[in-house]
């Protein structure tokens, strides 16, 4: 037991800043601060004016079973069912509380009392959830028990073109799975909201502001009429989060001694391994279709053989291109995996180690055919 007691929030607080220091890298840190904790204040002075408006709960589907005993949750005293709001305008009240949660993911205590959400679903719905959610790499290393209450508690959500289902500097509400549609993600850089990427039809997002307790990374808008799941806040942090938590001291250990990832710092490769899931494949599995001729003919030759700790995949990645090969499965084997976005987010510090080692598959193949066109950039 501490003598000194540390007040409620601080926590949160700071690791707040800290992973907004660590994916902005901002060149003046005090300034930064000032910056990120007035952000945090006026997120507070917003809620409490949100509540003394007594404003409805998130969007569509997000309401929390009406026999919640938990003493504290922020939504307690606003109103729960008015009508549907399913306006295309794209922007919905969202539960706004910045650092409200607790981001200690042992901390299991009020697990009991918390209530379980369930949307029931039709079956059909519930297969479409299924399908949609069948390669997400979050919930891949939830136990059976956890997916089912992870779909249980999951919501159809329809967009219309130019909905803003996200928007960059609010809090977190809700985590999103795509059904289908296309969705464009914006980052503000310079002050100017810059197109960064793109959804196409699957994939997943929202999840960082729900893990590490910050305002939304980038604005996601629907492009065409869409389909999403939605998973609420307090059931992510109850499943996800603490999954995460048995994922890091899974992982820990291994990531610390992949080389690729040594160039990062400790809190880096952690948020690695919060987006990692484990895929395992039987021998002589195919995890990577080549998708372009990089033969002259149709039969396939071994170029490189990885073992524990390399990595591949990364240089369709890299350099925007299709895959220049196809990767087999030696035995039975396993794979962590990470999806394109986090890829993005997360590695852009390993960039330089990773094209250096591409010089090297040029190299390979120049041996191999006497051209590495296919591997240029
Ligand atoms: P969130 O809860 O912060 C916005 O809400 C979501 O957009 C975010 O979680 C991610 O799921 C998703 N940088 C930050 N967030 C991103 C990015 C991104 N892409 C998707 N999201 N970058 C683009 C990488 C292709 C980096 C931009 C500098």
């Amino acid at each position: 037991m501490s003598a000194v007691e540390i007040p409620a929030g601080l926590k949160e607080l700071l690791q707040g800043y800290t992973v907004e220091v660590l994916r902005r890298r901002p060149p003046n840190l005090v300034e930064f601060a000032v910056q990120h904790f007035t952000r945090v204040l006026e997120s507070q002075k917003k809620e409490q004016r949100l509540k003394k408006r007594n404003s409805k709960p998130a969007r569509k589907g997000v309401t929390f079973q009406t026999s919640s005993n938990t003493p504290n949750k922020d939504d307690e005293e606003e109103e729960e069912e008015e009508e549907e709001d399913t306006s295309t305008t794209g922007k919905y009240s969202r539960r706004v509380s910045v650092c409200a949660e607790a981001y200690n993911p042992d901390d299991d205590e009020d697990d009991d009392t918390e209530p379980r959400v369930v949307h029931p679903k039709t079956d059909e719905q519930r297969r479409r959830l299924q399908d949609a959610c069948r390669d997400i790499l979050l919930f891949k290393t939830l136990e059976q028990e956890q997916f089912s209450e992870v779909l249980d508690a999951m919501f159809e959500v329809l967009v219309k073109p130019q909905e803003h289902i996200i928007d960059q500097g609010d809090d977190g509400d809700n985590f999103y799975v795509i059904e289908k549609g296309v969705y464009d993600i914006f980052v503000q850089k310079d002050g100017a909201s810059v197109c960064v990427g793109k959804y196409d039809n699957k994939g997943s997002f929202g999840e960082l502001a729900l893990m590490y307790n910050t305002p939304r990374a980038a604005t996601i808008v629907a492009t065409q009429d869409g389909a999403l799941w939605g998973l609420d806040r307090a059931t992510f942090h109850r499943l996800i989060v603490k999954n995460n938590a048995k994922k890091r001291r899974m992982y820990e250990a291994f990531i610390e001694c992949v080389p690729l990832l040594k160039s990062l710092e400790l809190s880096e490769r952690m948020k690695i391994v919060d987006v990692l899931g484990a895929r395992a494949f039987k021998d002589e599995e195919r995890i990577i279709t080549q998708t372009k001729a990089g033969q002259q003919d149709n039969t396939e030759v071994e170029v490189a053989r990885c073992s524990r700790g390399q990595y591949f995949g990364e240089l369709a990645l890299v350099t925007n291109k299709p895959r220049a090969a196809s990767v087999y499965a030696v035995g039975e084997t396993k794979c962590l995996v990470i999806d394109i976005q986090a890829f993005e987010r997360l590695l852009g510090p390993c960039m330089d180690i990773m094209k250096r080692n591409i010089s090297q598959y040029e190299d390979q193949l120049v041996a191999l055919f006497g051209t590495s066109d296919d591997l240029k950039h």
